[in-house]
């Protein structure tokens, strides 16, 4: 069975569990991080010498493989796991069975762009004003800390709302491994709240959150409150 080790309120957490709901693999979820701890113990470490969450062990024997980097993870299981007989099961009928780990180089390396992208330009550029306005009491905010934040965030938004004003999925018309950690950023940034920031109008990036949300395996991740 496939272990995953972090705590939900992770967004690198929430990532892999998505993504393993959408597969319909049989998971279990071991709390780690924040004000779980493990994630200092040696035998924690020698799952992940970071000593952050998420981590994965799946398989046994030959097969066994263990990894951290929550995107490493998406794609590992995407890889591993999802089928064009499982992928037309899962979407709605007239799906061509593109697997969310797409074949052809062209649209693969499309998916590993954003994801990468995510990673290293979208998330750092929100990651101040999310940590001040959800987890810092409001008399310790810095507001200074905030506005560049948002500064630093918004025209990334907005990049991505053109580029989803002619596709439904980060990739076109099929939901991929690409659609799983952006959708979980935009989860974190829309779930600031409207008293302390108001947010401006993306139609293309709420329409496209708005039917990631409403997938079956997004339940329990995309439907949950920040903190
Ligand atoms: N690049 C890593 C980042 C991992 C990371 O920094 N995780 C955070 C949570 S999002 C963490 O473990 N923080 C310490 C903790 O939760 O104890 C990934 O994507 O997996």
């Amino acid at each position: 069975m496939l272990n995953i080790w972090g705590r939900i309120s992770s967004l690198n957490v929430r990532k892999v569990v998505w993504c393993a709901q959408e597969l319909g693999l049989d998971f279990q979820r071991t709390e780690a991080g924040g004000q779980f701890g493990v994630v200092q113990t040696p035998e924690y470490r020698a799952l992940n010498p970071n000593a952050t969450v998420p981590a994965i062990d799946d398989g046994e024997g030959a097969e066994r493989v263990t990894l951290w980097e929550s995107n490493v993870i998406v794609r590992y299981l995407c890889a591993r796991y999802d089928t064009p007989a499982r992928a037309a099961a899962r979407e709605a009928p007239g799906h061509a069975g593109e697997t969310l780990y797409p074949d052809a180089l062209p649209r693969r390396f499309d998916a590993e762009r954003w994801m990468d992208w995510q990673q290293t330009t979208l998330n750092p550029a929100g990651s101040a004003a999310f940590k001040q306005l959800i987890r810092t009491p409001p008399a310790e905010r810095q507001p200074g800390l905030i506005a560049q934040s948002i500064a630093a965030t918004e025209p990334l938004f907005a990049l991505l709302d053109a580029h989803l004003a002619t596709r439904r999925f980060m990739l076109g018309d099929v939901f991929t491994m690409a659609d799983i950690p952006l959708g979980c950023e935009a989860h974190r940034w829309f779930g600031l709240p409207a008293t302390d920031y108001a947010r401006p109008a993306w139609p293309h990036v709420e329409r496209w959150f708005a039917e990631l949300t409403a997938r079956a395996g997004a339940r329990g991740v995309l439907d949950l409150a920040l903190e």
